[in-house]
């Protein structure tokens, strides 16, 4: 048994607006006492932290003069430079200002689009100059209630159009930089553009710099759709586009909870901890996520810690799973070959496809063929139990 106790390898990252959310919701004020950015640097370094993230409006507030903005900056490197954490990822508020009730990107007011387009070109150098080498977007009001309202192809043909400009940004300034989109189905619109991480993956393909984008998928937004979220991180970890990752957790069927790592679905949060160790993804592990409500500042170190312990837990456990002999030897049995097919599989020639057509199938044989994986997946669940 390790001891789980985190290291910079680990990469966790927490965003300021995560052990800071004060836990106010659409039916409470807040709860805790708002702690200032440098306040939550020292807190995610005593929980053990690797990094932290930001939008810009949590750092430096919109009306912040270029004075006061230095000042916040240079407080908050000095707090890095005390507590050796560093800026992985860095993002804009989209989507806080009322400027935004309507969509940023994709806005039916060019003012409003443009707009959205210089406070995230300020925030892009903001991110640059802290150290980040990935930029995420969350769209969270890039949506509507009514599709009377705007014509979604246009919604698209807008989100292109801004995220080709911002990445001739960030070619034209010469960033070491790398864009990370975010997909979530709704809230706090009625519905949301590029609602999942397949969305998302289909835009990227269309823009002119496609090779500078890739997905931030979270576990809370692919739920809220009633998704695999193991799924869609395997799909965009296979095309070289998980550029970073949002780990939080979410009951199916809910309002976005952005609970703890860990804390409702085990088992796929396991299956996710598996897929990432096993794929050596070398990105942040970012909880974007926060304590209940119901928390002091001591629960929210309890729910910063419980992340990455569960994230530890579960990382251990994938490798017991990887070294338990008889799931190895079941999984080998599953996906035994005889080579039999091996003639027909690779590129296709005229002579497979021939000697294909012409392959008898003893199909009541090859149906009747059992599984095992009731047992494959018993011998999971009490490995997740702590019998194994
Ligand atoms: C919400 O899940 C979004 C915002 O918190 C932020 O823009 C992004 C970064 O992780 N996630
Ligand atoms: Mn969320
Ligand atoms: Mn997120």
């Amino acid at each position: 048994m390790s001891d789980y106790i985190p290291k910079p390898e680990h990469k966790f990252t927490f965003g300021l607006w995560t052990v800071g959310n004060t836990g106010r919701d659409p039916f409470g004020s807040p709860v805790r006492e708002a702690k200032s950015p440098v306040e939550l640097v020292h807190l995610l370094a005593e929980v053990g932290a690797y990094g932290v993230n930001f939008h810009d409006d949590d750092l430096i507030p919109v009306d912040a003069t270029p004075s006061e903005r230095d000042r916040i900056v240079r407080q908050f490197k000095a707090a890095l430079t005390e507590t050796g954490l560093c800026v992985p990822m860095a993002t804009t508020n989209l989507f806080g200002d009322p400027i935004f009730k309507d969509g940023a990107f994709t806005s039916n007011d060019p003012k409003v689009r443009a707009y959205a387009l210089q406070k995230t070109m300020n925030a892009i150098d903001l991110g640059v100059e802290l150290g980040a080498k990935v930029y995420v977007f969350w769209g969270g009001r890039e949506g509507t209630e009514t599709d009377a309202s705007k014509n979604p192809i246009s919604a698209i043909i807008r989100t292109r159009e801004a995220m080709n400009f911002l990445c001739d940004y960030v070619l034209d300034r010469k960033y070491d930089l790398k864009f990370a989109l975010e997909a979530k189905p709704n809230e706090p619109r009625s519905d949301i553009y590029n609602a999942t991480a397949g969305h998302m993956l289909a835009l990227i393909a269309t823009l002119d710099h496609p090779e500078m984008v890739g997905v931030n998928p979270e576990v809370a937004h692919e739920h809220m759709a009633g998704l695999n979220f193991t799924h869609g991180v395997a799909q965009a970890l296979e095309a070289g586009k998980l550029f970073h990752i949002d780990l939080n957790d979410q009951a199916f069927g809910r309002y976005d909870q952005d609970f703890r790592f860990g804390a409702v679905n085990l088992k796929s949060a396991f299956f996710l901890v598996k897929l990432l160790e096993d794929n050596g993804y070398n990105g942040s592990r970012h909880f974007d996520a926060h304590a209940y409500r119901t928390e002091d500042y001591e629960g929210v170190k309890d729910f910063a810690r419980g992340c990455i312990r569960t994230y530890l837990i579960l990382k251990e456990k994938a490798a017991r799973f990887n070294a338990d002999k008889e799931i190895q030897a079941l999984l080998a049995e599953i996906n035994a070959d005889d080579g039999s097919m091996a003639s027909f599989c690779g590129t296709y020639t005229s002579t497979k496809a021939a000697a294909l057509k012409a392959q008898s199938f003893d199909r009541q044989a090859i149906s009747q063929r059992g599984l095992g994986y009731e047992r494959l997946d018993q011998l999971t669940i009490e490995l997740l139990l702590g019998i194994r």
